[in-house]
């Protein structure tokens, strides 16, 4: 591999963004749908959730939209992703289908783990997804075995490694930071800062709230990116995927961003204020902005409902096959699970 050239990002500690470039229409209108889509979809599964369809654990993405759409709109096919429990924005992000992992919400047979994972745990080897964990910060020492085998094999694609502000305090995530920065592994660890860890505040649970430093001890670049606007996600993604094909090892992309709904399906929410929330969704939502821009550039109003009720067909119909698809035969419970 090439020999590691740090221009893209300062050598540690965080480099603060600026505006970021615009968009074309054609990507505005692209980022629109995709988000939609997974804002769509996790209303419907709360929906489904609260009419007893779905059971198990369920968390939302619900306001986080832009940091998965953003990132994908920067790799390439061959690029691997995987994160933890929050993970069907993720999953739809890469292109996954909408009715598989709606039907693995259910249990039903059509789902992408044949009904069998539910939630947490669904994978796609032929979209390289590689899960949907529930163990906090498993998944970082995973994203980054990934990583050692790209570059084992020498190829360029980049492992996407996403964890949470409270998986961010876990030691195995500083373990993988040593190991992938001392074999420079093609690494993007992409902290979704949404500020909480089920109902902990980021403020009385870390040390240093700048996720972007946390690998200045291993010499890890990081930067803080704005996770609410779909631009400098893609902008950042950019960056930082040019700097891990570069052979300059790993990179960390902080995404200050923020959930609009509970931890998961049961949270008393008394950690924060009705009001917190309100205000991030009504200054900062990441459709929101999206639509809003479009419609300053001429785009009518007609167009994106237009984009809305397709998206919404998708939803609707994977919803419809996520109740009628049979469930799993019971001859079923011991195939395809480790005992
Ligand atoms: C090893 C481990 N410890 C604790 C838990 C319980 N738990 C589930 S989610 C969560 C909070 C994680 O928060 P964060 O990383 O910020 O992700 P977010 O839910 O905000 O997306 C905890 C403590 C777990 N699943 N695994
Ligand atoms: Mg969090």
């Amino acid at each position: 591999m090439a020999t590691p050239k740090k221009t893209v990002a300062k050598e540690s500690g965080q480099e603060k963004a600026g505006s970021p470039p615009e968009f074309s229409r054609e990507q505005e209108l692209k980022a629109l749908r995709d988000m939609l889509l997974i804002r769509r979809f996790e209303e419907k599964a709360g929906q489904l959730y609260g009419m007893g369809a779905i059971g198990g654990f369920c968390h939302l993405y619900i306001g986080q939209e832009a940091v998965v759409v953003g990132m994908q709109m920067a790799l390439k096919q061959g690029d691997e992703v995987i994160t933890g429990y929050r993970d069907h924005g993720h999953m739809l992000a890469c292109g996954m289908e909408s009715r598989g992992v709606m039907a693995e919400l259910t249990g039903r047979r059509g789902g992408y783990s044949r009904g069998k994972g539910g939630s947490m745990h669904m994978f796609s080897k032929e979209k390289h997804f590689y899960g949907g964990h529930g163990i906090v910060g498993a998944q970082v020492s995973l994203g980054t075995g990934l990583a050692f085998a790209n570059r084992y094999r020498g190829n360029d694609n980049v492992s996407v490694t996403y964890f949470g502000d409270g998986a961010a305090n876990q030691g195995q995530v500083y373990e993988s930071f040593n190991m992938a920065e001392l074999w420079k592994l093609p690494v993007i660890y992409v902290i979704e800062n949404n500020r909480y860890a089920m109902g902990t505040s980021v403020s009385r649970a870390s040390a240093q709230q700048d996720f972007s430093k946390r690998g200045v001890s291993f010499n890890i670049p990081g930067k803080q990116v704005d996770g609410m606007d779909v631009r400098a996600v893609k902008a950042a993604a950019d960056e930082a995927t040019a700097w891990c094909r570069g052979g300059n090892g790993p990179i960390i992309l902080e995404m200050q961003t923020y959930r609009y709904r509970g931890h998961s399906m049961s949270d008393p929410a008394k950690y924060r204020t009705r009001e917190e929330v309100e205000k991030v969704r009504h200054d900062q939502d990441p459709i929101e902005q999206v639509r809003n821009r479009l419609l300053a550039d001429g785009v009518s109003e007609q167009d994106l409902k237009a984009i809305d009720a397709e998206v919404r067909e998708i939803v609707n119909e994977a919803a419809d096959f996520a109740q009628h698809d049979p469930e799993p035969d019971a001859a079923e419970l011991y195939t395809d699970i480790y005992r």
